[in-house]
């Protein structure tokens, strides 16, 4: 078994205990090359984010691996139908992440509101001049309107968290609404249109997956429809929104700021957000606690096991 990036500690001995486990001590990301090498020496590769694996590396000739385990919920980094073609299983680790993901979404959205990155760096930068009325106003969260752009498992956490802790008015778009009753239970209300969503939204917060169906759905035109007080925050797919026009947005004022954890060409930033004070920027950290990292392993390493014993995979997504 090929495990591509350092895990945390309990998973790597769990995997030491029961596979014939090649960890990657270094933890550099694996490039097309080391990745087909480890789909022609491998039965199985656990996989993360980080692994580019496109067509062209599941062509890799003669193909060992049977089972891409991705360590993550999100799978867009793998091309489902190339590995569907190669007879390779896939799954993922859903719910074990879901609610620090969404305590990371609301972290985002308080950063921004009360300019927490840019006091921070005011008082590092060591310009602090004491006290006064009028500094670092930032905006109220509490009772405001959050649109919710997706409304599976963290936006339904983060409504929970919204609506039950801040007071906010809760409402989400998605094309497969959840039954009435769990809308209602989080005090959410369905807008059918996207457009209207973000038209009436202070905070806007992305939660559906990178398809190509929603790459750059945030776009120039959809950032036009957003009020020029609002806020956006992404802890999805950086895909999901074009970043050229979000930083074109933003310096014209047609949205007061961001909270991004997630960008297009990770790790790349781009220097225009980078020099941007009302954006907040974190490095990928949504499911980063310890709590959520070991569960994903244990996930993972229970698709491995529930494959090579011919059982039903608990989280297949091919
Ligand atoms: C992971 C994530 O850290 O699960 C996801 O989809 O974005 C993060 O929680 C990352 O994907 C690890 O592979």
């Amino acid at each position: 078994m090929a495990v591509t990036r350092r895990l945390p500690a309990p998973c790597e001995e769990e995997l030491g205990r029961r596979y014939e486990a090649r960890l990657n001590p270094e933890d550099l990301p694996l490039g097309a090359e080391a990745l087909q090498e480890a789909l022609r020496s491998s039965d199985a590769v656990l996989c993360t984010v980080t692994d580019r694996l496109d067509g062209a590396v599941l062509a890799a000739e003669p193909l060992r691996a049977r089972i891409l385990a991705n360590f993550g919920v999100g799978f867009n980094h793998i091309d489902l139908d190339a590995a569907r073609a190669r007879g390779l299983r896939v799954t993922n680790t859903p719910d074990v992440l879901t609610e620090d993901t969404a305590d990371l979404a609301v972290t985002l959205m308080l950063m921004v509101a009360r300019r927490a990155g840019e006091g921070e760096r005011h008082v590092r930068a060591r310009a602090w001049s004491g006290w006064r009325p009028t500094h670092m106003l930032g905006t109220r969260i509490s009772g405001k309107t959050l649109g919710l752009v997706g409304f599976g498992r963290i936006a339904r956490a983060v409504a929970r968290r919204a609506h039950h802790g801040f007071g906010m008015r809760v409402l989400f778009h998605d094309p497969y609404p959840p039954p009435p009753e769990v809308a209602a239970e989080l005090g959410a209300e369905l807008r059918p249109s996207l457009e209207a969503l973000l038209a009436e939204a202070d905070v806007v917060s992305l939660h559906c997956p990178a398809t190509p169906e929603t790459r750059h759905l945030i776009d120039a035109a959809r950032l036009r429809t957003f009020q020029p007080h609002a806020l956006l925050v992404n802890s999805a797919r950086g895909d999901v929104v074009d970043e050229p026009a979000l930083a074109e947005a933003l310096r014209a004022g047609r949205l007061a700021g961001a909270g991004l954890d997630v960008y297009e060409r990770e790790p790349r930033v781009t220097e225009e957000l980078l020099g941007m004070e009302n954006v907040v920027l974190l490095p990928h950290l949504g499911s980063a606690t310890r709590e959520s990292r070991v569960a994903m392993g244990r996930r993972a390493i229970a698709n491995l096991d529930a494959f090579f014993a011919g059982a039903t995979l608990p989280d297949a997504v091919a």
